[in-house]
């Protein structure tokens, strides 16, 4: 088969001037979707080209993703990555990938093995927010998740990518090998931190004697990781098919931002990835934290208030002056004062830097798909933020507006009477609700009554409650866009 691998490609292709040849798999990533290969792949591949290191990756999907593995294998591990600007268009190959593997064809045993490899070093992921099988108010594994509990009854063979990790980390520990650091490259408040909980946790139910060689001995930076990468689609395809000359099916569209905060915590080597452009710094959380609220907060904003008003693409709503302002006042009103950044750090500067970011109109970004999975997203792009406007007394109108938009949503049907294809490991919970109540407003309080989504502090308070009760009526009322242009 044709392929760009043995094909000639356009000249304006960027290609990897490297050895790959001497590249070796000294990162298992976990998650070869869409972000990961306009990220950290991308960078690897930049620093490759700068320093000829030899950190290659072997890239597994745990779940899905088959037949973009059975591609990569064929194109030679080479795929291309298309940035776009407003009015220009940037095409790399990535040459940093050596190796790949899929449980539903290589088989668990492969992946584990391959994780157990004295040369792999890190262990990075980017398995959404849902693959960490955390409790999403409070972090912590959820031991009632149902491929935990199957992981529980049969550790050695796992299912989830916790699983794996304790399973990979026991095999290496009793082969005497060192030990790897995990990275989680996910959109998670304190990512590192919530891998470490869940593996610890994970680890004590299992073997308290593991749990205290992997507490000791493994270490989970966190990391900040920005850059909008849309799922690609049939059109995203065929206009890489354009740009690079031959169709490329792993190839993927992106934003040419890119930013990457790494907490300096690795605990066997790691890749200069600064020489590409990352940031190596002791404490990441601020910025987790600025990015999260900023910018992710105001993407569900516009994700949920957006769908419900008829837009099918993030740069859509921005066609429209209320949903533009209200996400500049999402983040400069609502998230941005609930800060404590790093001295010299110019909130307003980056807002409006999102601002122009979701505006760009070559990104297809589609509100459905960053609506999905809010029970996992809200917490920590909504929650913290709202916690201390109640504390200080300040307004939160435009958090409040958020959830209720995200309430609507999961009604599962939108503005002109058609079903809505909510996606979201909750899903059965928001129907069972929906199926009780209807759209009437006493679904509000049964909603804020999920514990793991709003702890059970939230449900108390009868300000916040009735905001939320109050936001959610003029919705349904007057509908999103009335309801954005109230704000
Ligand atoms: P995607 O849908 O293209 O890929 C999802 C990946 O997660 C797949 O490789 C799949 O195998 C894996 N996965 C799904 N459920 C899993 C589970 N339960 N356990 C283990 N692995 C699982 O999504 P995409 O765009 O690659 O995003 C993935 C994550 O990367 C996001 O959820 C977010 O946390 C983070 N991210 C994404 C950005 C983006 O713009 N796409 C930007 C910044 C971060
Ligand atoms: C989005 C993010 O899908 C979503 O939930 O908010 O993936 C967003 O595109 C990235 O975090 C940008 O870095």
């Amino acid at each position: 088969m044709d392929n760009i691998a043995n094909n000639n490609i356009n000249t304006h292709v960027i290609r990897p001037n490297y050895d790959r040849s001497t590249l070796k798999s000294r990162i298992v990533h976990l998650g070869f979707g869409a972000f990961h290969r306009a990220h950290q792949a991308l960078f690897t591949s930049e620093m490759l080209e700068k320093n000829g290191s030899d950190w290659g990756i072997c890239e597994v999907n745990l779940f899905g993703g088959e037949e973009l593995i059975t591609q990569l294998r064929e194109q030679e591990h080479l795929y291309t990555v298309a940035e776009k600007g407003a009015s220009e268009t940037v095409v790399k190959m990535i040459g940093s990938v050596t190796e790949s593997l899929h449980p539903s064809f290589d088989g668990q045993r492969a992946v584990l093995e391959k994780m157990a490899e004295e040369q792999v070093a890190i262990v990075s992921m980017t398995i959404t927010e849902k693959g960490y099988c955390a409790d999403p108010a409070t972090g912590r594994l959820d031991k009632n998740n149902g491929l935990i509990k199957a992981d529980l009854e049969n550790p050695r063979e796992p299912k989830s990518a916790i699983g794996y990790i304790v399973e990979a980390l026991r095999i290496r520990r009793e082969l005497g090998l060192k030990p790897f650091t995990v990275m989680s490259c996910d959109n998670v408040q304190e990512n590192g931190h919530v891998a470490r909980a869940t593996v610890l946790d994970f680890a004590n139910l299992i073997d308290q004697e593991l749990a205290g060689w992997i507490e000791a001995n493994v270490t989970f930076p966190c990391t900040m990781v920005d850059r909008i990468v849309p799922a690609a689609t049939p059109e995203t395809l065929a206009e890489i098919t354009d740009l690079v000359g031959v169709a490329d099916p792993c190839g993927i569209a992106c934003e040419p931002f890119r930013q990457w905060v790494i907490e300096d915590n690795f605990v066997n080597g790691r890749p200069e990835w600064n020489i590409a452009g990352a940031e190596f710094v002791s404490d990441v959380v601020p910025f987790e934290e600025m990015k999260l609220r900023m910018l992710n907060g105001s993407h569900s904003f516009l994700a949920y208030l957006g769908y419900l008003g008829g837009y099918q693409h993030i740069s859509d709503t921005m066609t429209n002056e209320s949903y533009r302002k209200a996400a500049f006042d999402m983040m400069m009103k609502a998230q941005a004062p609930t800060l404590t950044m790093p001295e010299g750090t110019d909130l307003e500067a980056y807002a409006k830097l999102l601002i122009e970011r979701f505006t760009n109109p070559s990104l297809k970004h589609q509100t459905w798909q960053i609506a999905m999975d809010g029970s996992q997203k809200i917490p920590q792009r909504m929650g913290g933020s709202l916690r201390h406007h109640l504390e200080h007394g300040t307004d939160y109108k435009w958090l409040a507006m958020g959830i209720a938009g995200w309430m609507t949503y999961i009604s599962g049907v939108d503005e002109k009477a058609n079903p809505i294809d909510v996606r979201d490991p909750m899903v059965n919970q928001f129907k069972a609700i929906y199926q009780e109540h209807g759209m009437n407003i006493s679904a509000v309080k049964a909603i804020l009554g999920i514990e793991a989504i709003f702890g059970t502090d939230l449900i108390k308070n009868t300000e916040f409650v009735d905001a939320v009760t109050k936001a959610y009526q003029l919705i349904i009322t007057k509908g999103a866009r009335a309801a954005v242009a109230s704000l």
